[in-house]
């Protein structure tokens, strides 16, 4: 374990620190009407172009569902499971009771980053649309959250995706957000600046981003923390927070 985080420290100072990503991926980002109205969602702290190495994933903080203007807590429904190198995921499942955009979110554990110095928090959601109930632009009052400017289920690909980046409730002007998606094995990116995809919001703190390719697409507007996590030894670092938010595009065929 020591000799893998030295050797991480020792990669950044030769190669760009990879894009750490929160997944929250539900089997479908549409459930039937006339299915069993279940969905499950798997929950892994990785490198989604690279597939990988999975990060160590302590318990969430907050895991619920926000479903016709209420929040219900799920924390209950998570499952630990053992991905690649025996590092901790979770899983969880849930069933739909009435139609309605269900808008599920995480806290994740604060994530110490020895190679970076610093702990990353990324608050993630994820849209599945149940019934075309609407409210899939509900805010769930992250510190860190993406508001869709975009229905975020139901895209093709090459449709474009744009958001509002917020914190504490107000808009980022300027905002760095780095996409990346969810490799299938398909593709190999060609040099590093492929892997992770990097673009601005505007004065307004809205982005856009156009996704060429039909999977799962990851945002994750990164800020400041502007207070301080905790290190290993307890003594106080900087703190990264991410809003991530998850959409799925398919091929027009
Ligand atoms: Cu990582």
């Amino acid at each position: 374990m020591l000799a893998r985080l030295a050797a991480a420290a020792v990669l950044t100072i030769a190669t760009p620190v990879l894009a750490h990503f929160q997944e929250l991926i539900p089997q479908t980002d549409i459930l039937a009407e006339d299915g069993d109205r279940s969905v499950r969602l798997d929950i892994t702290f990785t490198h989604p172009m690279e597939r990988g190495p999975v990060m160590e994933m302590g318990p969430p903080v907050q895991f619920g569902v926000l479903a016709g203007g209420r929040r219900q807590d799920l924390r209950a429904a998570l499952k630990p499971v053992r991905k690649g190198d025996g590092r901790t995921a979770f899983e969880a499942g849930y069933k739909a009771s009435a139609p309605g955009d269900l808008v599920f979110f995480l806290e994740p554990a604060p994530y110490w980053e020895a190679a970076e110095g610093k702990a990353i928090i990324h608050y993630t959601k994820v849209v599945v649309d149940f019934g075309s109930g609407g409210g899939w632009d509900r805010l769930v009052g992250l510190p860190v959250e993406i508001e869709p400017l975009v229905r975020p289920y139901g895209l093709w690909t090459g449709n474009a995706f744009r958001g509002i980046v917020r914190k504490a409730g107000k808009p980022v002007p300027f905002a760095e957000i780095e996409v990346e998606w969810r490799n299938d094995g398909s593709v190999r990116a060609p040099s590093d600046p492929f892997v992770t995809q990097v673009v601005k919001a505007d004065a307004a703190g809205q982005f856009t981003y156009v996704m060429p390719r039909a999977g799962w697409w990851g945002f994750a507007a990164l800020v400041d923390g502007g207070r301080t996590g905790k290190g290993p030894d307890g003594k106080p670092v900087p703190l990264e927070l991410g809003g991530l938010m998850w959409v799925k595009t398919v091929d027009m065929k």
